[in-house]
């Protein structure tokens, strides 16, 4: 149906795939519009991974190496965008996969599952509990997993869970679009990058880094900064929009 030659083929094919996705049940409805946001702030950074959020990528990935129990945290657009890639980061940095959902049923929690079963990625499955202090069903975890997790990277993220989770004393990894939502400003550190570019810096970054060097990273981690660069990329491409 979409033509391949259409200058903006590959953002339809995606889009089409995302519908296909919520009419499936894997992605929610409100899941197509998140999606429509992320788009917005990826046309304003050039579609590209910029320095700084490669940077980003790269210490995302010290926390995951350094850390007791790392866990990666999935959702319903994360699954339909990024299966093969969230199999790839968990056999490189070791971490457990976990669904957790806004819009939670058993079924999408099932059907999330197998596609990222099916995808290569060992799920950390089973009974989830009320654990974390929220009212909503992100609330919904497994005690031995993102409750008792040190690290956890949670893509395409809502504010609420990110900052229970930093009040948890863990070390949150968002990676986000936008620089200026919730989640971002409140993660410990941010990777504002498009999750299927974002992913497999911080997979290869896992195997490539030396302890020393995350030691490094971690050291001079300062969320604001990469928050800032994000903004300031931004602001540049605009203005440059103007001349
Ligand atoms: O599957 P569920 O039920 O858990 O629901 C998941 C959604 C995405 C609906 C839920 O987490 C949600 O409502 O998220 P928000 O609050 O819209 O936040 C999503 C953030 O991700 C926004 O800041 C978007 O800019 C950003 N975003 C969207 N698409 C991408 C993205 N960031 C990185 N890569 C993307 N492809």
């Amino acid at each position: 149906m979409i033509p391949r030659d259409h200058p903006r083929y590959g953002s339809l094919v995606t889009r089409e795939h995302l519908a296909d996705c919520a009419r499936s049940g894997i992605v929610s409805w409100e899941g197509l519009i998140a999606h429509g946001r992320g788009e917005a702030f990826d046309y304003l950074l050039g579609e590209k991974t910029s320095e700084s959020a490669y940077h980003a990528a790269k210490t995302a990935a010290a926390l995951l190496r350094t850390a007791r129990l790392p866990v990666i945290s999935v959702n319903g657009n994360t699954a339909a965008l990024a299966a093969p890639q969230i199999a790839h980061l968990q056999k490189t940095s070791g971490a457990l996969v976990e669904v957790n959902l806004f819009h939670r049923t058993p079924d999408r929690v099932r059907q999330i599952e197998d596609l990222l079963q099916s995808a290569g990625a060992e799920v950390f499955s089973g009974e989830a509990e009320r654990l974390l202090p929220l009212a909503h069903d992100r609330g919904f975890c497994r005690r031995d997993g993102m409750y008792a997790a040190d690290v956890v990277l949670v893509p395409l993220e809502d504010g609420d869970r990110c900052g229970v989770l930093v009040e948890m004393g863990k070390k949150v990894i968002a990676i986000d679009l936008n620089p200026l939502s919730r989640t971002a400003n409140m993660a410990t550190l941010t990777v504002v990058d498009e999750v299927t570019r974002a992913l497999p810096v911080i997979a290869d970054a896992c195997s490539l880094l030396t302890d020393q060097e995350c030691q490094h990273l971690i050291a001079a981690l300062d969320n604001k900064v990469f928050l800032r660069e994000a903004l300031n990329k931004m602001k540049a491409r605009l203005c440059d929009a103007l001349d």
